[in-house]
């Protein structure tokens, strides 16, 4: 059985991921950590540890403690944020996984960290984004994203550490919200759809990314993390997407359960460049050959369920 330390874990994912853990391998066996400390059921229904990322010997000392064999590093701003406070950014960003890499060295652990498809950039393909291919993201998040892709590399070329991450589109979810990323609209659409029936974009129309449902990517995670190693040619990081859509697209999906949902748009000039920025559609067939990877949720299937699990909340 495992045993799993989970930072960042009151954020969009790992609230998430780490209650789906502790149903696969056991309430005690994931050991949740994040800056804040809630009264979230990740805090309450299992180990919980407050833990700032930055700090690596705190890090090693609760991993140590525990006796965990696997980190899963989640803590990290995301594009918007860290456009915004590049500093803080790459402190907070690359200290952390850093000090999660070390930490995983040091206690022999297996490791996983998101990547994203902000690790590429303007001069990248922008259709069926090949797994291997230029990578030049322009923001600060991206930067992060291709340096932590890199140093996982080492650390499993160098140390033998077990390293495998993926490279994550946005994230949609009905649990927690994300905060401070470009896909965001993507799940406030959703909330807003529920509340009010009209939206206004910060995306414009015509901009596609890369989206998939959470219960997706949970299970890519795990289904990673379980793969046989000695199949993997790549570890850090695997494309991964489930559909590539526009701000229209998920409006239209919308108006098949609430055909008088109004969307509507005011550019946010920094999300949308930045979007601008990151391929249209990403190709997850390294995944798929190399592990498995299969998404169940495409748009329509997702905004089902997204609508009827926000109607309950
Ligand atoms: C963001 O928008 O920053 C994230 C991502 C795609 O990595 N959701």
């Amino acid at each position: 059985m495992k045993k799993i330390l989970v930072t960042g874990a009151l954020g969009q994912i790992g609230s998430e991921l780490t209650n789906r853990m502790r149903e696969v391998y056991g309430s005690d066996n994931v050991i949740a950590t994040d800056i804040r400390e809630t009264d979230s059921p990740v805090v309450k229904n299992g180990p919980f540890e407050q833990l700032d990322v930055t700090n690596g010997e705190k890090m090693f000392d609760i991993a140590k403690t525990h006796n965990v064999d696997t980190v899963i590093h989640l803590a990290a701003l995301l594009s918007a944020t860290a456009e915004a406070k590049p500093l803080l950014a790459w402190n907070l960003n690359m200290g952390g996984l850093v000090n999660a890499l070390e930490t995983s060295r040091e206690l022999g652990c297996q490791f996983f960290t998101p990547s994203s498809i902000g690790a590429f950039g303007p001069s990248t393909p922008k259709d069926s984004t090949p797994q291997d291919t230029i990578m030049r993201p322009t923001t600060m998040y991206g930067v992060n994203k291709v340096s932590g892709e890199l140093l996982s590399d080492y650390y499993f070329t160098k140390f033998g550490v077990d390293t495998r991450g993926l490279r994550f589109p946005g994230l949609i979810s009905y649990e927690t919200l994300p905060g401070g990323g470009t896909t965001d609209y993507a799940v406030e659409i959703y909330y807003e759809a529920i509340k009010h029936n009209e939206y206004t974009s910060y995306i414009g129309e015509g901009t596609y990314m890369d989206m998939m449902y959470m219960p997706d990517a949970l299970n890519a995670i795990i289904d990673l993390m379980e793969a046989d190693g000695s199949k993997l040619e790549h570890r850090n990081s695997f494309n991964v997407s489930a559909m590539s859509v526009a701000p229209e697209d998920i409006a239209g999906a919308i108006r098949v359960h609430q055909p008088d949902f109004k969307l509507d748009y005011k550019v946010d000039p920094v999300r949308q460049s930045i979007a601008e920025s990151w391929p249209n559609a990403i190709d997850s067939s390294a995944a798929m050959n190399e592990w498995g990877f299969k998404a169940e949720y495409d748009l329509a299937k997702m905004t089902s369920d997204m609508l009827d699990k926000l109607k309950t909340k």
